[in-house]
C-alpha cells in the first residue's frame, strides 16, 4: 500500500505529448544540479515561471492536484543520464504539493519511512515510474517519507511543478 499523499497514474499523456515534450526539453540549456559541496550527473532546468511549452502540462497537473495553475510557483526539469541516481530525501521545506511527469524510460521511485532508521532497509518500498506516467507527492509521503531515484540505464527525464508552502 502507497503512503498517504502519494498518488500514481500510469499513461497521464499519449506518446505523441511524449515526443513533443522530449523534443522541446533536449533544447533546453540543462545544467549539473548544484548541491553545497559538489556537482551530480543529474542534469537541471530550474524555472519560477515555466517556459509556454509546458504551461498546459503545468495546468492539467494542478487541475490533479485541485489547486490553482499559479500555485505550482516551481518548475523542476530533471535529466537521468544512464548511472545518474537521485540519493534519498525529502523535498526542500520551502514547497508543498510536488506533481511529477516521467518521459523517456521506466525507474524505480524508493520511498522510506523518516526518520531512516540506520539498518531498516526492509521499510522502503518501490513505485514503478513508467514513461508517460504522473505522481502526486503531498501530506504524508511529502513529509514523513524520504524517497529517491536508483540509477537508470537508458535516459530518463521527468518534470515536476511545486507548490510553495504558505
Ligand atoms: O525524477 C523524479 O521523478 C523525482 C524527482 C525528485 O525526487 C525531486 O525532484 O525531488
Amino acid at each position: 500500500m502507497n503512503p498517504d499523499g502519494l498518488v500514481y497514474e500510469p499513461e497521464f499523456i499519449a506518446a505523441a505529448d511524449e515526443a513533443a515534450l522530449l523534443s522541446e526539453i533536449r533544447a533546453l540549456p540543462l545544467e549539473e544540479a548544484r548541491y553545497r559541496e559538489y556537482t551530480a550527473k543529474r542534469r537541471v532546468a530550474i524555472f519560477d515561471a515555466p517556459p509556454a511549452f509546458l504551461v498546459p502540462l503545468r495546468e492539467r497537473l494542478a487541475d490533479w492536484l485541485k489547486l490553482p495553475s499559479a500555485m505550482l510557483s516551481y518548475t523542476l526539469v530533471n535529466e537521468y543520464r544512464p548511472g545518474t541516481a537521485l540519493g534519498w530525501h525529502r523535498d526542500s521545506p520551502e514547497f508543498e504539493s510536488v506533481a511529477g511527469l516521467s518521459l523517456g524510460t521506466a525507474c524505480r521511485l524508493r520511498f522510506r519511512p523518516w526518520p531512516h532508521v540506520k539498518g531498516r532497509n526492509g521499510d522502503a518500498l518501490d513505485l514503478l515510474l513508467e514513461p508517460r506516467s504522473a505522481y502526486i507527492m503531498r501530506g504524508t509521503v511529502r513529509w514523513a517519507w524520504q524517497h529517491s531515484v536508483p540509477a537508470v540505464k537508458t535516459l530518463r527525464y521527468s518534470i515536476t511543478f511545486r507548490s510553495a508552502r504558505t
